[in-house]
């Protein structure tokens, strides 16, 4: 299996479904690097120890760590299953971005961003990571968050430990449409 499949894998069993493979996430989203691998294995997903760390280094976002032994993996955001991922809160630069697409703007005008299936809402500290994950879905429109404001109106903000910051939901009036 090539890494990036590895990583879509690993996204679906520590974010979304561990059950899938028979494996379960401790509180903090941990899970045992060993039975992960026997368990993807028994399900016909087959890589080894080197490959996975190889995979958590090499990753384009950084999505997965591992524990500092090295026995233990999680991903680092983006959970749909009930974990703790014991982050602290931050403050935000004055601005952050939110990539999306245009069929979206008119009910995020209305709602503002709502984390929908995830913990918290998914926002950028610069331009071109927005606009990256906004491409996922077509052409990507840019939102900026004036962050630094929200903070002042009492939101709290965490950042992943790959770089994304996250946030509860961000209120229309927070958000400057282009
Ligand atoms: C939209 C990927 C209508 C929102 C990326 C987005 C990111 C609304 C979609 C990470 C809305 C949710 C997260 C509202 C929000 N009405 N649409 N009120 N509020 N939306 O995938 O931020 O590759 O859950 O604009 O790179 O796109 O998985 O969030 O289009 O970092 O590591 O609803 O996922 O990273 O989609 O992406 P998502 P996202 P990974």
């Amino acid at each position: 299996m090539n890494p990036k499949d590895i990583s879509k894998f690993l996204s679906l069993v520590l974010r979304h479904d561990p059950g899938k493979i028979g494996i379960s996430l401790d509180e903090n989203g941990w899970t045992d690097c060993r039975d992960l691998i026997a368990s993807a294995g028994r399900h016909g997903i087959k890589f080894d120890y080197e490959t996975l760390v190889e995979v958590v280094r090499s990753n384009d976002k950084q999505r997965f760590s591992l524990s500092d032994d090295g026995k233990h993996i999680r991903a680092n955001q983006g959970h749909s299953v009930t974990v703790d991922l014991a982050l602290e809160p931050q403050v935000p630069p004055a601005m952050l971005y939110h990539g999306t697409v245009t069929k979206f703007v008119e009910s995020i005008r209305a709602n503002g961003l709502c984390k929908g299936e995830r913990h918290h809402v998914h926002l950028s500290a610069d331009r071109v990571t927005a606009s990256k994950v906004g491409e996922r879905r077509g052409k990507p429109v840019i939102l900026s968050i004036r962050a630094t404001e929200m903070f002042a109106a009492g939101h709290s903000f965490y950042v992943s430990e790959n770089g994304v910051w996250l946030t509860d939901a961000v209120p229309p009036e927070f958000i400057d449409f282009p």
